[in-house]
């Protein structure tokens, strides 16, 4: 069973997993072998290597000490996969309001914290698939302009030092969909506008993951104010690049939280994306190698909605939202038009960015970088 019969020197990363390299003794596809069959999530092909070594690289996150000096056979495969899934992670709690509620409270926790990999399958919406969810009948109230926390953790039994592996690095995001009943609706399909956003900071050299893991896994959402009110899908969602530079490499965890959204103007209807559809396999921030730099990365999906222009349509006052846009924005890196204002960006509004030629400060809130893109007026 077991495809490599060779292990060499463990390579140590910054991080301090370990790569090993192995020497294939089989001829199957030892990349899909290595990556998917045996050690799960937990490994990764190399392709810095293979030219050199012919051989496949097998990448272990904090590796037990046991494995090093041994061959692969069943039981040390058996390990593997068990150091694989400590890698792993789920948006266990969400805080509203200064309340914390339960795990699995409001959310629809997986019972297995594997990831998604194909993004055109409907389990990209709200996970299920190989990690069946459970059904909360729990909504929860959340004020519109307000900042609410989700909690990230390896498992539905972890404490906030043990978020998810560090190898693990790439953005986290959060997305919202208006739904008519938050306890049932599945969230597949139209709908989604994404309300935050962070990827890789090349100043400070980290990655959203970095922080959320040195944060003890809290991820701060704020949910817009000029939404209307009534329950929605909250979307959280991490992206783990770490074996992102093959196809279907990328790990998608998210989970869906049932909100109910009070004090909301109403005054904007953002523009939605649909998931499955807003992420494709060979989009630059879903096949990304981790492993080049200077790192240059590219946050997938959708821009973030703000209150003040970009991502959002404006509904006329009088009149109950409709059915939202189903056009995606423009991608982020695309400059907007800067307001006419000369006294700063407005709440919400962009303040900064590569590329961004409008107002620099803020009339109101302050100037945050959710990217190198991207800076936004944050209350
Ligand atoms: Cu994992």
């Amino acid at each position: 069973m077991p495809g490599f019969n060779t292990l060499r020197v463990p390579k140590k990363y910054q991080d301090g997993s370990l790569a090993f390299l192995c020497r294939e003794r089989q001829s199957f596809d030892s990349r899909l072998r290595c990556s998917r069959s045996y050690i799960s999530h937990s490994s990764l092909v190399l392709f810095v290597f293979p030219f050199v070594y012919q051989s496949t690289c097998c990448f272990l996150q904090s590796p037990r000490p046991q494995i090093f000096n041994m061959k692969f056979s069943s039981s040390v495969v058996a390990a593997a996969a068990l150091t694989g899934a400590s890698a792993h992670t789920i948006m266990t709690n969400l805080v509203s309001n200064g309340v914390v509620n339960g795990v699995g409270v409001g959310i629809r926790v997986p019972s297995y914290d594997g990831p998604i990999t194909d993004v055109s399958t409907s389990d990209i919406a709200c996970n299920g698939g190989p990690n069946p969810t459970t059904p909360s009948n729990v909504v929860i109230d959340v004020k519109a302009g307000s900042t609410v926390q989700t909690y990230w953790r390896h498992t539905l039994t972890s404490t906030s030092s043990d978020v998810i592996d560090s190898s693990h690095k790439g953005p986290v995001m959060a997305y919202m969909k208006k739904v008519t009943d938050a306890k049932t609706d599945t969230g597949i399909g139209g709908g989604w506008f994404k309300i935050s956003q962070d990827g890789y900071d090349s100043s400070s050299k980290l990655w959203a993951v970095d922080k959320l893991i040195s944060n003890g896994g809290v991820q701060s959402i704020t949910i817009p104010s000029c939404i209307a009110n009534g329950q929605y899908l909250l979307r959280g969602e991490i992206i783990a690049l770490h074996a992102a530079s093959s196809t279907n490499g990328a790990q998608f965890y998210m989970e869906c939280a049932q909100i109910n959204v009070t004090g909301g103007t109403g005054s904007v209807s953002p523009a939605t994306v649909s998931l499955p559809g807003a992420y494709k396999s060979t989009d630059p921030g879903i096949l990304f190698n981790l492993y080049v730099s200077p790192i240059s990365y590219t946050i997938p999906g959708p821009s973030v909605f703000s209150c003040s222009g970009g991502g959002g349509v404006t509904t006329p006052p009088a009149t109950t939202p409709t059915t939202p846009a189903t056009t995606a924005p423009p991608p982020q890196q695309t400059s907007t038009t800067p307001p006419t204002t000369g006294t700063g960006s407005p709440l919400y509004g962009q303040c900064g960015g590569t590329g961004w030629t409008g107002p620099t400060t803020c009339a109101s809130g302050t100037c945050k970088a959710t990217n190198e893109w991207y800076s936004q007026c944050l209350p």
